[in-house]
This record gives C-alpha cells, sequence and structure tokens, in this order.
C-alpha cells in the first residue's frame, strides 16, 4: 500500500500511455488504484498485467530526464506533470530545457532570480530558462564563439515568452544597464504590437519569424544588436479567421489615443472597420450587397478604409476611384482600361492595404535596427562576439490552412532538422570519427519530407514557385502538378477527388491539409502597376519612401522580382547557415492544453508534442552520450592546472597520454568518459565536475601568489 505503479488501461489510442497510479488498498486477488487523475481503479488477478511497479526516479521526478529509470513516453509524461503540478515547469534533458507553458505568472523570474542563476553550471541549480541564457553567456566567453537558442514548440507554446526571459536575463547580467540594452529591450513591445495578433492557438501569437542576434564586446557587455525579420503574415491585416484578430496594434491606437488625437487621425472605435471587427466576410457583404447594380465605387468608398486610404496616403480621390475600380493593361503599345468586377475591386483594395502594412513592417525592423546595430569596426571584429535567439511562428493546423501556414511549417521542418542534425546524426557520426564506443540511436528524421517541400528537384515549392511565374498558372493546375509529381510520396496525401482544391502533408508534427485557393497569387505576392503609379503621385513622403524600391524598380523587374516562397527559402537557408556557425543551446517548449488554462495537463496532446519532437530519442542519446568535448590542447590548457608540474600544451610530446593523466586523476579511471583520436569526450557532470576543481585551484593559487607577495613586504 502507498506503491507507486504503472496502470496501462490499453485503449489503443494513439497518443496514450500508461499512467501513474498509487495502491490504496490491496486485498485477497483485488488492488485498488487511485490513478494521477484521481480516478479510482479496481484491479482484479486475471488483468493483473495491466499494472508495473514504477522506478524510484519516477515517483518524486527528477530535474534532468535522463536520469529516470522508466525510460519510456509514461516516464517522461508523467516526470512532466508531477513537476508541473507543483508549478516546476522547467526540467532537463541533458542540457536541452524542456518547459511547459504554465499560463500563470509565476514568480520565479525576479531580480533576485536572475542573480541566484548567474555564474552557475548547468545542474547547480533547478532547471530555468535563465540557467540556459547563463550558459550561452558563460560558453560564448569560454570558447570565444558565437551561441544560439534555438526555442521551438508549436504555437502558443511559449516560445516568444522564453526569448523575452533569455533577453532580460542576459540585459541583466551583462551588466552595463546602458542604454543600448534599454533600446534592444523596449524594441519588443513595439514589434509585437505590430507582428503580433490573437489567433485561437495564442492570444499574443508571433505572425512573424524572428531572430535577435545580441552582440558583446570583449567584456562581455552589450554592445548592440541586430533583427532579422522574417515572412509577416500579410493576409492578416485584411480577414482575420472566426475568433480571431487583426494585429494588436490597431486596437491599441484605438483604445489608447487621446480623443483629439483620434480626430485629427480620423479615426472611430475598433467596432466601425470591417478589418479589425471581421463581422463580415467578403463572402458575406457580396451576399447582403447584390453583386449586379451596385457600383463598386460607392460600395469602396462606403469602407471605411478607403476613406483612410483616401485621408492618410494623400492621393488624388479620383485616382484612387481609378486605380481601385479599372485596371490599366498596355496591348500593342495602346494602353486599354478595362472595368473590375466587385470582387477584385476589393481585391485590389486589400492588395494595396496589405502592400502598406507589409513595407511598414520591414521599415519598423529597419528602423529598429538602425537604433540598436554598431556595424563592428575592423579592429573590433575579432573580439565581438553573440547570442542569438530564434523565435519564429510555431508549427499551425488550422480547420483551414494556406500559404501561410505551408510557410510557417516549411520553417518549422527546417528547425526539426537542424535539431536531428544536431543531436543525432553529427553526434553519432562524431563518435564513429573517433572511434569511439558506441551503440547506434536510432531517431526519426523529418529529412525525406523536407526533400519533397524545398529541396528535391521538383521539391513543393518549386512547383508551385514555376506555377506562380506561368502567365495561365492557377491554383487548379498547380495542384494538378503537385499531385503528379509527388502522388506516390509517403509524405504527400493527394486530394481525395478532382473536385478537392486541398492536399496534405506528412509533416513531423503531424498531417496538415492546405486550401490551395489563393495560393498563387499570395506567392506572387505583386501590387499591379495602377497601385505603384498611384504611390508615385502620393503626397505623403511617408508612404512614398516605403514603395521607393518598388517604383524605382520598373514595371517589367518587378514581374519578375522573386516569390514570397523564394525569398522565404533563400532568408531560411541563411538563417540555417547562421545558426550551423555558433555552438546552439535547444529550449522546447511544450503547450499543455488548448485552453490557454493554467494548472490543466492534457497528457494526450502532451505526449503528441514529446513524440513528434523526438524527445524519447533524445533523452536516450543524452544519456547515452557525451556532450562535452574539447581538443587535446584544450584539455590540457585548460585543466593542466589541476596537476601540479604538467607544461602547456605545446611543450607536451603526448597530449593524449597527458589528458587521459589529468582525467583519470580528476575524474577517476573508470568512470564513463572517453578519449577518442583527437578529442576527450566527457558527460554534463565531468565538466561541472572539472570547472568547480578547476574554479577551486585557481583560487588557491591567487591566495598563495597573496601570501608569497605578502611575506616579500
Ligand atoms: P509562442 O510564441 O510559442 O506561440 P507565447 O510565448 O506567445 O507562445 O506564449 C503564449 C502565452 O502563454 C503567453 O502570452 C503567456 O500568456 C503564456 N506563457 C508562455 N510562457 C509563459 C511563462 N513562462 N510564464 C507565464 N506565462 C507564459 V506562436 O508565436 O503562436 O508560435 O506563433
Ligand atoms: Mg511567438
Amino acid at each position: 500500500m502507498g506503491d507507486y505503479v504503472w496502470m496501462d488501461l490499453k485503449t489503443g489510442r494513439e497518443f496514450d500511455v500508461p499512467i501513474g497510479a498509487v495502491v490504496k488498498l490491496c486485498d485477497s486477488g483485488q488492488i485498488q488504484v487511485v490513478d494521477d487523475e484521481g480516478n479510482e481503479h479496481w484491479i482484479f488477478p486475471h488483468n493483473a498485467s495491466h499494472i508495473k511497479p514504477m522506478h524510484p526516479t519516477s515517483i518524486h521526478g527528477v530535474e534532468d530526464m535522463i536520469r529516470l529509470g522508466d525510460l519510456n513516453e509514461a516516464g517522461i509524461l508523467r516526470n512532466l506533470l508531477i513537476r508541473y503540478r507543483e508549478h516546476l515547469i522547467y526540467t532537463y534533458t541533458g542540457s536541452i530545457l524542456v518547459a511547459v507553458n504554465p499560463y500563470q505568472l509565476l514568480p520565479i523570474y525576479s531580480p533576485e532570480q536572475i542573480r541566484l542563476y548567474t555564474n552557475k553550471k548547468i545542474g547547480e541549480m533547478p532547471p530555468h530558462i535563465f540557467a540556459i541564457a547563463d550558459n550561452c553567456y558563460y560558453n560564448m566567453q569560454r570558447n570565444n564563439r558565437d551561441q544560439c537558442c534555438i526555442i521551438s514548440g508549436e504555437s502558443g507554446a511559449g516560445k516568444t515568452e522564453s526569448t523575452k526571459l533569455i533577453l532580460q536575463f542576459l540585459a541583466a547580467i551583462s551588466g552595463q544597464h546602458s542604454w543600448i540594452e534599454q533600446q534592444v529591450l523596449e524594441a519588443n513591445p513595439i514589434l509585437e504590437a505590430f507582428g503580433n495578433a490573437k489567433t485561437i492557438r495564442n492570444d499574443n501569437s508571433s505572425r512573424f519569424g524572428k531572430y535577435i542576434d545580441i552582440h558583446f564586446n570583449k567584456r562581455g557587455a552589450i554592445e548592440g544588436a541586430k533583427i532579422e525579420q522574417y515572412l509577416l503574415e500579410k493576409s492578416r491585416v485584411c480577414r482575420q479567421a472566426h475568433d480571431e484578430r487583426n494585429y494588436h496594434v490597431f486596437y491599441c491606437m484605438l483604445k489608447g489615443m487621446t480623443p483629439e488625437q483620434k480626430k485629427k487621425l480620423g479615426l472611430g472605435k475598433a467596432t466601425d472597420y470591417n478589418y479589425l471587427a471581421m463581422v463580415r466576410t467578403l463572402r458575406e457583404i457580396l451576399a447582403i450587397r447584390p453583386v449586379d447594380h451596385v457600383f463598386p465605387k460607392s460600395c469602396l468608398c462606403s469602407e471605411s478604409i478607403s476613406c483612410m486610404l483616401l485621408h492618410h496616403a494623400q492621393v488624388d480621390p479620383q485616382d484612387v476611384m481609378n486605380c481601385l475600380t479599372s485596371r490599366t493593361i498596355i496591348t500593342r503599345g495602346e494602353t486599354v482600361s478595362t472595368p473590375l468586377s466587385m470582387e477584385q475591386a476589393l481585391d485590389v483594395r486589400d492588395a494595396f492595404v496589405k502592400g502598406i502594412y507589409g513595407r511598414l513592417f520591414v521599415w519598423i525592423v529597419e528602423k529598429i535596427n538602425a537604433a540598436i546595430y554598431r556595424p563592428p569596426s575592423h579592429e573590433l571584429q575579432s573580439v565581438r562576439r553573440s547570442i542569438g535567439l530564434l523565435d519564429i511562428f510555431g508549427f499551425e493546423n488550422f480547420t483551414v490552412n494556406s500559404f501561410e501556414q505551408l510557410c510557417i511549417n516549411f520553417a518549422n521542418e527546417n528547425l526539426q532538422q537542424f535539431f536531428v542534425r544536431h543531436v543525432f546524426k553529427l553526434e553519432q557520426e562524431e563518435y564513429n570519427l573517433e572511434n569511439i564506443n558506441w551503440q547506434h540511436i536510432e531517431f526519426t528524421d523529418n529529412q525525406d519530407a523536407l526533400d519533397m517541400i524545398a529541396i528535391k528537384p521538383m521539391n513543393i515549392i518549386s512547383l508551385i514557385d514555376e506555377e506562380s511565374k506561368f502567365p495561365k498558372g492557377t491554383d487548379t493546375t498547380m495542384l494538378h502538378k503537385l499531385n503528379s509529381q509527388h502522388k506516390l510520396n509517403t509524405n504527400y496525401i493527394p486530394p481525395k477527388n478532382n473536385h478537392e482544391t486541398q492536399f496534405g502533408i506528412n509533416h513531423f508534427a503531424g498531417v496538415v491539409y492546405y486550401e490551395t485557393k489563393g495560393f498563387l497569387e499570395k506567392n506572387r505576392d505583386t501590387l499591379h502597376g495602377d497601385i505603384i503609379q498611384l504611390v508615385h503621385s502620393s503626397k505623403n513622403k511617408f508612404i512614398k519612401q516605403i514603395f521607393q524600391a518598388d517604383v524605382a524598380m520598373g514595371a517589367e523587374t518587378r514581374k519578375r522580382s522573386p516569390t514570397l516562397s523564394s525569398q522565404f527559402k533563400r532568408s531560411l537557408e541563411l538563417l540555417m547557415r547562421t545558426l550551423s556557425g555558433c555552438q546552439p543551446f535547444f529550449v522546447r517548449c511544450i503547450k499543455p492544453n488548448e485552453y490557454k488554462k493554467p494548472m490543466l495537463f492534457d497528457r494526450e496532446l502532451c505526449v503528441r508534442q514529446l513524440r513528434y519532437s523526438g524527445m524519447m530519442e533524445t533523452i536516450r542519446i543524452r544519456r547515452a552520450g557525451y556532450p562535452i568535448r574539447y581538443s587535446f590542447v584544450e584539455f590540457v590548457d585548460r585543466y593542466r592546472v589541476l596537476m601540479p608540474g604538467v607544461k602547456p600544451a605545446y611543450k607536451q610530446g603526448d597530449l593524449r597520454g597527458t589528458c587521459q593523466r589529468i582525467a583519470e586523476a580528476v575524474l577517476g579511471k573508470d568512470d564513463d568518459w572517453q578519449i577518442g583520436k583527437t578529442k576527450i569526450f566527457l558527460k554534463d557532470h565531468h565538466d561541472m565536475l572539472l570547472e568547480i576543481e578547476r574554479d577551486k585551484a585557481i583560487t588557491d593559487k591567487v591566495i598563495l601568489i597573496q601570501k608569497v607577495v605578502r611575506g616579500f613586504k
């Protein structure tokens, strides 16, 4: 009685795993248990196989999951669950941090906590996002290498909050409290106002990706930063799904401005604007107003957004009307104007609005960078080090998914591959190369899905792109091409019949169906020449400025300008290259429930995330592996202080032998570390022990020197 067991109810559901339970009563032949959810069960002799004893490490949980005795999904899940219930939202898997979103403010981010986590080794203090930040900072200085923090997880899991906490920590410990540091921190609310919005998954969902590179001088103080932004979701400016909102900034303005300011800008309240309240969809508007007799002009004028365009863009009202209701086409040298249908006219208006907002966002990021970025001077370049924080839009799967979701999920596939490459592939390759005694660990690789989406010839992105450039290409012809090329690929799910307009992709995080309607238009992302002409005629300097490049380009170049997906693909490639040049830290955010509620832990939702993120295999490899490695030279020079009389590496004949001697003396002969061909391979706890001993030895040396000096006096 009081014993803990695993109970397997064998429901057969995909994400159901055995649950922990405590034995309450053990009677002749029957056992009463209460499971982790508080439900009572009676186990009879015929189903005794449903229960198994629990390993002691699973009963109260462990801070680092590589110490779990029950190394299976049930063990991992319960460990996170019992910690979560005690508000312990952070757990390690080696140096990888798992963070479960608490959906409530916990008192664990105070200046006092920052102080407690400063200058500590991983494992010295309970798991925390601050410990990751501190280690990043410490590693940057110790190894003189750039670091990056890759924060992943699905929408609403806590990536953006984690990024802010790391930034807060770095700003605090870099210790300058300078203007530049303040600017870096204050950039965030601006970016979130313009780039975040409420979705059904997250009330503050990032609708763009960002990589913040924080630069440090040789004393370790923040001297600047640079923000890279990726693919803002522009369609949201004009249309939002049910129960979602437009970008925060609009509501903030309407709520926060004084009546005078609002009057000056001609602004009303949020419900006055279809773009903000989304009370009616386009189809509904069309249904309300018969498409026949109503002249689009009056309809467009009644839309307050058009009035605002007229007001703020400072363009000739007649030009705006012409631009929105007709299209100029040049055929055989002659300029012909053709009228647009109401639906087309609304599309032109929306494209213009999206064009403005997208360029405005890019301009804001440029402005922020101008304030926080300091280009390195030549002499500084060699000493400047950086920590990059990656916070992108998380994996998304809505009822209806469009081109934006394809891009978002493609980015997440890339990140997952980076994780897989780093944690599984490169790691095991290195053990083989170094002749380390090693048992290969299997893992799920998402390379095939990524190949199909963007790498191999005729991949999905390239087919969409090709069709976007093809003058006669439509969403339907594009779908045909995708089907004929990929229908046999196990990661592709073709439409069920000729009428269906969606295809599916088997992503690492689950199957997502994409509605192809509107794909090509979104990918082309071009504005008609008439709009550019209109902007050119504007008296508003700002509007002119943000469209400067478009105007300068000229019609022909504009037509050939890269599509959205090819630009995005290119920027992701650059990002991956940057990340590959850094020492990475990984933070895996887990979303405990779909309701944004505190203390609610949906077991199946969590198992799904743990499974697709490869957490099981990660624990296995981290447990078996050697996360810390030094070249013989590095090791001897860093730790020779622990063995009196050992000469510096450059004076050593047998470096490998010296390494071995130091390691044996400090770590013990039989402990689980290994010597390879060019490097020594250690566990995290070895690193911690070596560093603590080194600190002590150096302190002792300093004290000794001080004594000697005092003796002289
Ligand atoms: P995301 O960045 O991963 O989603 P966020 O970081 O925006 O998710 O987190 C979503 C919400 O969860 C936040 O607005 C907070 O209310 C809550 N939250 C997350 N982490 C914490 C924490 N450590 N403490 C308290 N509350 C937290 V997305 O941008 O949608 O992919 O695209
Ligand atoms: Mg976010």
